[in-house]
């Protein structure tokens, strides 16, 4: 089999970036290790920066999300069980927020690959990418027991953290950065009403986020010690626990119910450098994971593709390779971005098994500060709600 850009991994990444190429006419093909419904089945993210509502919107797969995702002026913050701020992205960057699940988003790209003919191979075992520094690449990958071979100009890595393409690259021409936080997030899903925003809340007890996915499906978490066991979080033990760390007027406005999804999810900051190697290129979690508290690994994801699918789409109409060539430190200077911003609200807003007074009082001080200035917030806002493209 021949195709233009071979993709591996058919999560948001993989699937965003054929959409994207299909609609300039350019041909790929996408190796998926697992089941559609295994992909389909991940509960994940939950915010969406603006700019990856209008490239969803410009991938053709906005319809549903502009009917169903719930648009936000900014979140909340609360701390010391009283204070509150609200992060007005709208007001002070002038951008929304979109509350709309990944796995809406992932149903919404496969529909539309689907409807379209794009070429979505499930269950490729073995995926493995072969010459990637010759003009003549090809993948190798197994169904059933057989093993085939897809030929292709470009291969794009779009397979996460766990996957394949960035061990591809030899260890000699990868650099890797890595933070590992000591604690990780205990998340719940119910067919419940969320509250009226997202709310992210520093308390003694622990960090926790309230948000939601839509009118009757809420998403909560709390901050956990990473040895943490499902087994002793029975739904009442977490919604005791989650009131607990808002201020009372909030903790009475959450509704609680049975729930339909509980995962525990550890915190880490990785970036892998560079984005490309020969004709493979990283996008997405292949190349960087950042903790949820900044709601960016999406959202990165998504800028990834937006840069890899203009630098393919110019490559193959206008026969230029400027955007290819220039794609991966365009890609993580918006990358180490969104990583610092990430692992900065995560140090402000968790708390740490070693932290001491001093730390505490250094951190409420910031969040004082941060209520007080409005240019503190600014800058926050621009972050949090996403910087343009470049
Ligand atoms: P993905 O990991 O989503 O997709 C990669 C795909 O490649 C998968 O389908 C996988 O099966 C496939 N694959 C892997 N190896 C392969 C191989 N060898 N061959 C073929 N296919 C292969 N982000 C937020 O913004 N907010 C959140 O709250 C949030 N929560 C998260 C919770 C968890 C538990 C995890 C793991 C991540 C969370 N994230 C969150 C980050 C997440 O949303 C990612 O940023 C997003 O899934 C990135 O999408 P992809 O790069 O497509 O990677
Ligand atoms: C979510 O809704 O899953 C969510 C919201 C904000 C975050 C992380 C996750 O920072």
């Amino acid at each position: 089999m021949r195709t233009q850009v071979g993709i591996i991994g058919g999560g948001p990444a993989g699937l965003l970036l054929s959409q994207l190429l299909h609609l300039k006419g350019i041909e790929s093909v996408i190796l998926e290790r697992r089941t559609r419904a295994y992909v389909m089945g991940r509960i994940r993210a939950g915010v969406l920066e603006w700019g990856t509502v209008e490239v969803l919107r410009d991938a053709g797969v906005g319809e549903r999300m502009d009917r169903e995702g719930q648009a936000h002026d900014g979140t909340g913050i609360v701390w010391a069980g009283k204070n509150r701020l609200f992060i007005d992205t709208y007001k002070y960057a002038g951008k929304r927020l979109m509350a709309y699940g990944q796995t809406q988003i992932t149903e919404d790209l496969y529909a539309a690959r689907d409807a379209m003919g794009g070429v979505i191979i499930d269950e490729a075992a073995k995926v493995t990418p072969h010459d990637i520094t010759s003009d003549t690449p090809y993948i190798t990958y197994q169904t059933q027991g057989e093993t085939h071979r897809l030929d292709c100009d470009y291969i794009a890595g779009c397979d996460g953290y766990h996957g394949v393409s960035r061990p591809s690259i030899p260890a000699s021409s990868l650099r890797t950065f890595e933070k590992v936080y000591p604690f990780g997030w205990l998340g719940i899903l119910s067919e419940t009403p969320p509250l009226p925003e997202i709310v992210y809340a520093n308390h003694e007890r622990g960090f926790a986020l309230a948000s939601m996915r839509s009118p009757m499906l809420s998403r909560y978490y709390i901050q956990c010690p990473l040895d943490t066991n499902l087994d002793d979080w029975p739904d009442e033990r977490f919604w005791e626990e989650l009131k607990a760390r808002f201020p009372v007027d909030l903790a009475d406005q959450i509704v609680t119910g049975p729930s339909i999804e509980k995962s525990i999810a550890p915190l880490r900051s990785f970036v892998a450098e560079p984005m490309r190697y020969g004709r493979l290129f990283l996008a997405g979690d292949a190349a960087h994971i950042v903790p949820p508290t900044g709601a960016k690994g999406l959202n990165l994801a998504v800028s990834d593709v937006y840069y890899l699918s203009r630098a393919f789409i110019d490559f193959y109409v206008n026969k230029s390779t400027r955007y290819l060539d220039s794609y991966s430190a365009m890609a993580l200077r918006r990358v180490w971005g969104a990583a610092r911003f990430s692992w900065w609200l995560s140090m402000l807003l968790h708390r740490f098994p070693d932290q001491t007074e001093f730390d505490r009082r250094t951190q409420e001080a910031d969040l004082d500060y941060l209520a007080s200035s409005e240019a503190a917030q600014r800058s926050v806002c621009e972050q949090y709600a996403g910087l343009p493209f470049e």
